[in-house]
């Protein structure tokens, strides 16, 4: 009994020296993700490591080097730069990776002062993890173009790859996964949406009375339709077009229902249209009636061919009816001006003219027509 403890002891101490394997290797998770698009032409996003399998040993990070790959083409001709948001790291200053730069197609984090073990952080395995840092992109042009198409670089790629390493029982323990590491939920995409508001539009300006903000929902192309993602952007008066980040939704084909203060509910044609997650798309809802579901616009300027999105909607209930004239007139009786949803052509009092929209598409019984 005393040789066979002695042996166990022996293989005990062997296993420990040998750092390689153990039973209970730590496993992770490392992920890029929250990205969001906090201007036209700065993206930010999260680096993530989580522990994932807690029960059996904790996971303490040693030494760590990030890289991806991305499209450079995303640049637009400007110049990127690649940098950390301050502060935003949960580990002590010398597990932080440093001097972030950006190599032709590659985003590169540099490894952390070496071994730092007497402070080297216990990573977590609850929520989304440690947050390695909260990483900014920028390029000098006014915005991003195309598809980011963000990648982490792994061994499987040449040069400079992801490594990651762990201390486990006083032993350096090389911890590298490429199979877990993720680029996560939120890589927007934008899809630049073209719209015009019949009441505010004027066919001999070509143009729209004001800007104004417009919902965009991406809801699925199936029954019951659900929403997947939202996104809002202001509609600039004389192009029509404002840019919708969406961060949730994957990659698929979507209805895109736009939604007003003052005019009638209006998706997309039928089918839906192609959506890529951190693509760069167009939708113009201007050049036919037929770009809406159930040809649902109305023609609005003969030179050039223009359609817009119905207006009299003031109550948001799907048609324009008596309850929509009631409101406005009331507004108009009380000499309401402002930012309201009975001034129906956008120039900040409700009078006439916001009357007489109501009562010609009411008369017309114009209403929703969704999926
Ligand atoms: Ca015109
Ligand atoms: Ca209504
Ligand atoms: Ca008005």
């Amino acid at each position: 009994m005393k040789h066979l403890n002695k042996i166990i002891i022996v293989i005990a101490a062997l296993i420990s020296l040998s750092g390689v394997s153990y039973a209970t290797n730590p496993t992770y998770t490392l992920n890029a993700t929250n990205f969001v698009l906090t201007n036209p032409n700065s993206l930010e996003f999260d680096i993530y490591i989580k522990h994932t399998n807690p029960g059996s040993t904790s996971l303490v990070l040693l030494n760590a080097q990030y890289f991806f790959k991305f499209d450079p083409a995303y640049a637009n001709g400007g110049t990127l730069s690649f940098s950390f948001v301050p502060g935003s790291s949960d580990l002590p200053t010398a597990s932080q990776p440093r001097s972030p730069n950006v190599k032709n197609d590659e985003l590169r984090l540099a490894c952390n002062a070496p071994f730092p073990i007497s402070n080297a952080p216990v990573i977590l395995s609850s929520g989304s993890g440690t947050r390695i840092m909260r990483m900014k992109l920028t390029t000098t042009t006014s915005s991003f173009a195309g598809n980011l198409n963000l990648r982490w670089k792994n061994i499987a790629n040449k040069g400079y790859y992801t490594t990651l390493s762990s201390l486990l029982n006083g032993n350096v323990f090389k911890l590298t996964d490429s199979t877990s590491h993720y680029v996560g939920a939120g890589l927007p995409g934008i899809i630049n949406i073209k719209l015009a508001l019949e009441g505010f539009y004027s066919a001999g300006s070509n143009s729209m009375n004001r800007n104004d903000t417009v919902s965009a929902y991406l809801r699925s192309n199936v029954s019951p339709f659900q929403k997947i993602d939202s996104s809002k952007a202001v509609i600039d008066s004389s192009t029509f077009t404002g840019s919708f980040s969406f961060a949730n939704a994957p990659t698929g084909t979507y209805y895109i229902q736009i939604i007003h203060r003052n005019s009638i509910e209006t998706w997309s044609k039928t089918g839906g249209a192609t959506y890529t997650q951190g693509g760069n798309m167009n939708y113009d809802f201007t050049t036919a009636a037929s770009q809406s579901y159930g040809s649902n616009m109305v023609q609005i300027d003969a030179i050039p061919v223009s359609f817009g999105i119905y207006t009299g909607d003031s109550n948001q209930d799907g048609t324009v009816d008596a309850s929509d004239i009631v409101q406005i007139y009331n507004s108009a009786s009380n000499f309401e001006s402002g930012y309201l949803p009975t001034d129906l052509n956008g120039d900040d009092f409700v009078d006439v003219t916001d009357l007489v929209y109501a009562y010609n598409n009411a008369s017309q019984f114009v209403s929703a027509v969704t999926p």
